[in-house]
């Protein structure tokens, strides 16, 4: 008798599979996207997803990860195309990645919006943030817990960033999602879409000037050593992640192992967020002071020097706030305002 045959048999004997279901229509393993492996907060939820949702579903939910975008060869802002096609069956996916295809999620994206983690915080755990995941289902993929990559700083190899003047010329890496370009053109740089999978080498070779990505990515990529020497704490926006599963898949499996996998998914998303906050806000700056060990200086905006930069890019943000909707965006900054 094969395998999987005795795992169904045994499955139905155990009455573990919802009605009308065979425990032949699990796939032996179930394979997880993620853009950053397991030296990063992001690839470790990876992992710790994975770990639970198996040991949750006494090992009838087998899941790989599949770090670097691999299923769609790097190319991270298809993603979620490749959720939604089946591709890929489960994903802890960017908000900035699953963009062009939900626009909305460009919400997050919007320079200057969300200030800090309390900002953040007010989104993803009220209505906003509900609002956002059902428009991820809507498009056909189901989400079940936000996670976090983290707010993104800028960083480059030449000059600290105190004004944009100082950011004028250099060209910058962003992710393939448009509203970069259009915030980084009119801050003055030169923004040059790319891949996270090529953005190690063309910082070494000096295809790229600098890049923008949270602390804890910057630590653990080790961007100190590849020349970036100058960081600037902006908060410019924060990412970020959703934990989701195709459609086809999620509904192949018993509600109670439904109900596990969720489970799991909130559970890493929660510690996760953690461990992308660690050493980066007030009373805990562990890891700033670890990077500036390593030699990387940095600068911090004050209020004013901030301000700058948001007036410079608010033509984007309100021609993003149209793609958003702007009763959405409304209904950020208010949850914003009363965060405060
Ligand atoms: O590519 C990036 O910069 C990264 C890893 O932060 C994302 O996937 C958004």
């Amino acid at each position: 008798m094969s395998p999987v045959f005795t795992a169904a048999i045994l499955a139905l004997a155990l009455g573990s599979v919802a009605p009308g279901l065979q425990a032949a229509d699990y796939k032996p393993e179930y394979r997880l996207s993620t853009v950053l492996g397991p030296a990063f907060p992001w690839g470790k939820a990876g992992e710790r997803w994975a770990e639970l949702s198996r040991q949750k579903t006494e090992g009838r939910i087998n899941i790989r990860l599949y770090p670097g975008a691999r299923l769609v060869g790097g190319d991270q802002t298809r993603e979620f195309s490749a959720i939604r096609q089946g591709v890929i069956d489960l994903a802890i996916g960017s908000s900035i990645n699953w963009s062009p295809q939900v626009r909305q999620l460009n919400l997050f994206s919007l320079p200057f919006l969300t200030p800090d983690t309390k900002a953040l915080d007010a989104l993803i755990k009220g209505p906003v943030g509900k609002e956002l995941l059902a428009q991820v289902e809507q498009q056909g993929v189901v989400p079940l817990a936000y996670g976090e990559n983290g707010f993104r700083e800028l960083s480059n190899a030449q000059r600290a960033v105190r004004t944009p003047a100082d950011l004028k010329g250099l060209k910058i890496r962003v992710v393939g999602s448009p509203i970069f370009s259009d915030a980084f053109t009119a801050l003055g740089a030169q923004p040059v879409h790319m891949s996270w999978a090529d953005l190690q080498a063309a910082l070494v070779n000096g295809v790229v000037d600098g890049q923008e990505n949270p602390l804890a990515v910057f630590n653990a990529a080790k961007l100190g050593g590849l020349g970036q020497r100058h960081l600037t704490l902006w908060g410019y926006m924060a990412d970020p992640l959703i934990f989701a599963v195709n459609r086809q898949v999620w509904e192949s499996w018993s509600e109670a192992d439904r109900r596990a996998v969720r489970e799991a998914a909130e559970q890493t998303a929660a510690e996760n967020i953690i461990a992308s906050r660690k050493g980066t806000g007030p009373g805990d700056e562990g890891l700033l002071k670890e990077l500036e060990r390593q030699g990387v200086t940095i600068t911090r905006l004050d209020p004013g020097q901030r301000r700058v930069f948001k007036e410079l890019t608010r033509p984007v943000f309100e021609k993003w706030a149209d793609t958003v909707g702007r009763d959405l965006v409304k209904r950020a900054e208010a949850a914003i305002a009363a965060a405060k």
